[in-house]
Order: C-alpha cells, then sequence, then structure tokens
C-alpha cells in the first residue's frame, strides 16, 4: 500500500545515507544545477551494496521542512553523510535531528569539509567518525566496525580510478513529484538537461586531480594525487548508460578535464569511433589551451566538445597574478579567439558550434574597479557565451580562504558556508558597485575600447550564480 505520506519510505535496512543540499531543490528546485547528483554518494553505496550491506537514502533536497524529514531518520543504528563546506549546514542540523530521535544511533560523517575543516566538525558532538580523505577503501569496514576507528581519522584512496567500481546510479535519491519530473524532463537515474546539451544527461568523472595551485581553490593540496580512468573505461560506462537508459549528452564533471595529452589523444581516438559522440560538457584552462591548440581543436571539432568551461575568472592580469592563476590576459584572449573562429567555422558549415562555460569571479580582495570592467570587456568578447559569475567566497581548504577566515574578513560561517549569488562574502568589498555593475550601470565605461557587435552584448545580466 502506498504511504499517504509519500516522503515516507519503507526502510530496508538500519543504515541511512543522507544526500545533502538544500531543501526541497529534488520537490520544486530553482534551476538546473542544484539536481545534480552526487557521485561521493553514488561510488561509496555503490561500494557498500556490491560488499552486502545494504542501506537507505535519503535526501534533504527531496522534502521541503525539516518536519518532513523527521520521519524518514527515525529508526535507523547508522547515519553516513559526505559533508562539502556548502552542505555543511544541512549537515550538522541533520546530525542533530538524528541523535535527537536516535540518540544511540552513530553518525559518520566524510567529504570534502571534513577533510579541510575536520577541527570544526571534531568540535560537534553529534558527528561521531569524521573522516579525513578519500572513503572508498575505508567505508566498508568503517560501516561495519566504527569502533575500531578514531573520531576523526585519515584515510587513503585508491592509487588510481581505474579501481572505482561504475555507480550504481540507482542508488541516487530520485527527484520528487511527476510535476518536477516533467517539468525538467528527468529520467532518473540519469539526470535532467541543463541548457548544455540534450537530456536525459549522464554525468561522469573521469580525473579527480588538478595540478595548479589557484588560491581560491587549489584542490591538490588535500585531493591525493590519483590516476585517471582509463578512456575503455569511461566509454564502457557511457555505453552500458546508454543501452540502458537512452544517453542525450554527457557532463564531465572533472575538475580540469583538458590535462593529459597522451589521455586526451586517445579519448579523440576512441571516443567519435566507439560511442555515439553525444556533446558533452567539460573544463579546460586558457594558458593549455594556448600551449596546445592544436589538440583542443581536434577535441572541439572531432569528440563534439559543444559547452566549454574555461576558469577565466578575471580579465586583469593584476588580479590573475594575485589568485596564482598562472593564466594572462593574452591566454583567455587567445582561447576566446580560437573558440570564437571555431564556432563561426562550424556554423557556416551547419555544424552545432561550441558555446562557452565562462567561469568568472567578482569581488575579489584588491579587486578595482578597472579590474572588474577589464572582466566584463572579456565576457562581452566572446561571441557565444553562457556566463557563470559568482562573487569570490572564501572556502576553507584554498590558500586564500584560510588567509581570510585567519584575518578574520571573511563572512562566511558554519551557518551560512551555502551562499546565494548576491550574498556578500568578504569583508571590506564594495558588493553595492559590482550589484550596479551587473545591472548594466557601468555600460558606458565597459564599452570603452570595445569595437562592434561586443559593445552591445549584454552577457552578464541575472548571470549570477550560487557560490
Ligand atoms: C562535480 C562538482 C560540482 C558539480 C556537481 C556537484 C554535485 N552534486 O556533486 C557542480 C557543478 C554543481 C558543483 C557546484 C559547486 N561546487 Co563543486 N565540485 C565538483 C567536483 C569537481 C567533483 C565532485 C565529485 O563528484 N567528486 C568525486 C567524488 C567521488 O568525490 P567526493 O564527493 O568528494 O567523495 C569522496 C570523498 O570526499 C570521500 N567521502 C565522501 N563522503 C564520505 C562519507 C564517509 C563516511 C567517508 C568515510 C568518506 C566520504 O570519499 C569519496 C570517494 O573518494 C569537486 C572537486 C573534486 N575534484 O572533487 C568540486 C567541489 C566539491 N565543489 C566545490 C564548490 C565550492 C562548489 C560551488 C560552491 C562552486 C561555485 N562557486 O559555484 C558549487 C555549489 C553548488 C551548490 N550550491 O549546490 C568545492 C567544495 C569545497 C569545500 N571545501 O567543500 C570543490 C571541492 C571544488 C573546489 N576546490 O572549489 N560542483
Ligand atoms: S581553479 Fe581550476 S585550475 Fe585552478 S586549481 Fe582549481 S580546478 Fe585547478
Amino acid at each position: 500500500m502506498t504511504s499517504i505520506f509519500p516522503w515516507i519510505k519503507q526502510k530496508t535496512s538500519t543504515i541511512l545515507w543522507l544526500d545533502l543540499g538544500d531543501l526541497g531543490d529534488l520537490v520544486n528546485p530553482g534551476g538546473p544545477h542544484e539536481q545534480w547528483q552526487d557521485h561521493g554518494l553514488g561510488l561509496l553505496r555503490t561500494i557498500l551494496h556490491q560488499n552486502g550491506i545494504q542501506t537507505d537514502v535519503a535526501s534533504t533536497r527531496a522534502v521541503t521542512s525539516w518536519e518532513q524529514l523527521k520521519p524518514q531518520l527515525a529508526g535507523y543504528d547508522t547515519l553516513i553523510m559526505n559533508v562539502r563546506s556548502y552542505t555543511y549546514p544541512p549537515a550538522l542540523k541533520a546530525a542533530k535531528l538524528f541523535k535527537e530521535i536516535n540518540p544511540r544511533g552513530m553518525v559518520l560523517t566524510g567529504g570534502m569539509h571534513a577533510t579541510v575543516a575536520p577541527d570544526e566538525m571534531a568540535a560537534v558532538a553529534e558527528f561521531d567518525r569524521i573522516c579525513i580523505g578519500p572513503g572508498e577503501k575505508v567505508i566498508v569496514d568503517l560501516v561495519k566496525n566504527p569502533g575500531d576507528f578514531e573520531r576523526v581519522f585519515r584515510a587513503e584512496g585508491a592509487r588510481s580510478m581505474a579501481e572505482w567500481p561504475h555507480i550504481d546510479r540507482t542508488l541516487w535519491p530520485k527527484p520528487v513529484g511527476w510535476r518536477m519530473k516533467r517539468k525538467w524532463g528527468w529520467k532518473w537515474p540519469l539526470e535532467p538537461a541543463c541548457g548544455w546539451g540534450p537530456g536525459p544527461v549522464a554525468t561522469i568523472i573521469t580525473s579527480r586531480v588538478c595540478p595548479w595551485q589557484c588560491v581560491f581553490c587549489n584542490e591538490n593540496s588535500y585531493i591525493p594525487n590519483m590516476g585517471r580512468k582509463p578512456v575503455d573505461q569511461v566509454i564502457d560506462e557511457l555505453n552500458f548508460l546508454d543501452r540502458k537508459y537512452g544517453v542525450g549528452s554527457v557532463v564531465i564533471h572533472d575538475s580540469m578535464f583538458f590535462q593529459n595529452p597522451k589521455w586526451l589523444k586517445e579519448w579523440i581516438e576512441k571516443y567519435p569511433r566507439q560511442t555515439k559522440r553525444w556533446t558533452y560538457w567539460a573544463a579546460g584552462r586558457s594558458d593549455t589551451v594556448r600551449q596546445w591548440p592544436d589538440l583542443f581543436e581536434a577535441l572541439v571539432r572531432e569528440t563534439n566538445w559543444r559547452t566549454i568551461s574555461i576558469g577565466f575568472e578575471s580579465g586583469s592580469d593584476r588580479i590573475l597574478k594575485l589568485l596564482n592563476k598562472e593564466c594572462t590576459e593574452e591566454d583567455n584572449y587567445f582561447t576566446i579567439d580560437l573558440v570564437n573562429r571555431l564556432a563561426a567555422e562550424l556554423q557556416a558549415r551547419g555544424e552545432q558550434p561550441p558555446v562557452f562555460w565562462s567561469n568568472i569571479m567578482l569581488g575579489i580582495p584588491g579587486e578595482t574597479r578597472e579590474d572588474a570592467f577589464k572582466t566584463m570587456r572579456m565576457l562581452k568578447h566572446m561571441q557565444s557565451v553562457m556566463p557563470s559569475i559568482s562573487f569570490y567566497a572564501p572556502y576553507p581548504g584554498s590558500a586564500l580562504g584560510y588567509q581570510l577566515i585567519a584575518e578574520g574578513k571573511s563572512l562566511m560561517s558554519k551557518d551560512n558556508y551555502h551562499r546565494f549569488p548576491d550574498d556578500e562574502k568578504v569583508k571590506g568589498v564594495d558588493y553595492g558597485f559590482y550589484r550596479d555593475m551587473l545591472a548594466g550601470k557601468y555600460d558606458a565605461e565597459i564599452n570603452r575600447g570595445l569595437e562592434g557587435a561586443a559593445r552591445g552584448a549584454k552577457v552578464y545580466e541575472g548571470a549570477l550564480v550560487k557560490a
């Protein structure tokens, strides 16, 4: 019999994995990006199930209030969560609620926030185990025998992603309600389209490590080196998903797809021949595009790389240096010109042109108005672009984040790590100026020095993203 409360599901285990995100994101989401599924949850639950440990799943995104979540937490011995800095507030709240309902229950945590801010989590009694680092090698033992582990412990990951099993995507949480599924075109367990390519979308990860050291990110200080997933495995997984569910397009969620030329050459060789050559979204950097333009062009032309995410971040050398981005204004313009040219050529041949997903940061401490205008000019130079603009956010884990937190300048706290687009994140930054600029108040200054079509381009209105 179906429950009159659809959010209350049948229990199949005493272990619950709680997927984290804003309340309601799988019920009535503000946009498509809130609906992406969590590969950490998918991978670790797959490993648990393959080792005979059944778990149930609930999601803070699949309810619209904490009251609704409460009955879903009842009666479990163990709660597991993948905690990122931007999901720390719901993780904290869920841990407290779980303990209230199940005082003898265990809360097991890991994930990026546990890795970069373990002390903050250790100060909260409700977190019983806090894993620093990758969990694939420890998750089974941890869930079986949590008592064998220190409260805060370090784990080592696989040497290569080749060791990771394919995720069983049916272990991901489901979107709630037919209206929501129809509106977004969900074909669970694949994901809905978000404007980057047709649905159903298959998200995959081929590499975990980015070797650069941008001060607002520097993932390689906390994500250990790990071999890339072999091309053959990536292709097998995509073909399997296509046979089973029908793939419309692909999103390669790697922080840095455009690295490791040997791997990329094999991708160019095999992806077009051994798959349906779906269009895909993937990320690169402008300095390496300039270093390997032929490789980049071949990827666009032959493998159908159609949404090209570049972390441009800024159009000003001064700021790029401050961010230790190791890319210059010249690198950025080289990449923009190359994509503009490729797009025009492909369009003229009647083929789908590539488009930029352009990551831009504003409100970087030390940024002047002229720096920001240069960034806006750079954005306007892109002929086909989906701008992804955010106010710089000082996340723990990054060098600049730690520095600003230590100096007491961060406005992000455990209650509001997860910020909304126009939230203020750093003391002393003139957010009013940025809001005015995005509303067009400084267009005359920005347009100065721009020619032709670029002058009129209005690419940044409403482009602020959650960060
Ligand atoms: C894909 C991705 C996204 C996607 C999809 C997110 C999603 N739903 O999963 C999108 C594009 C939407 C996204 C958005 C954002 N992201 Co993001 N994203 C990533 C990325 C590149 C990969 C994540 C991933 O799937 N990794 C692979 C899985 C397997 O790893 P994992 O989840 O960490 O799990 C492993 C371990 O952490 C551990 N583990 C996890 N859980 C548990 C539990 C237990 C019990 C144990 C023992 C272990 C364990 O074991 C797992 C296997 O090794 C990472 C960087 C990276 N390379 O990981 C950034 C990253 C997670 N994102 C980050 C940020 C900041 C954001 C944004 C705020 C960026 C922005 N400015 O907009 C937004 C926020 C979105 C939102 N509001 O919801 C930061 C988080 C920093 C932090 N301190 O937490 C990262 C680390 C990137 C960075 N360096 O800035 N992101
Ligand atoms: S911002 Fe991009 S290039 Fe820089 S360290 Fe992070 S993932 Fe690498």
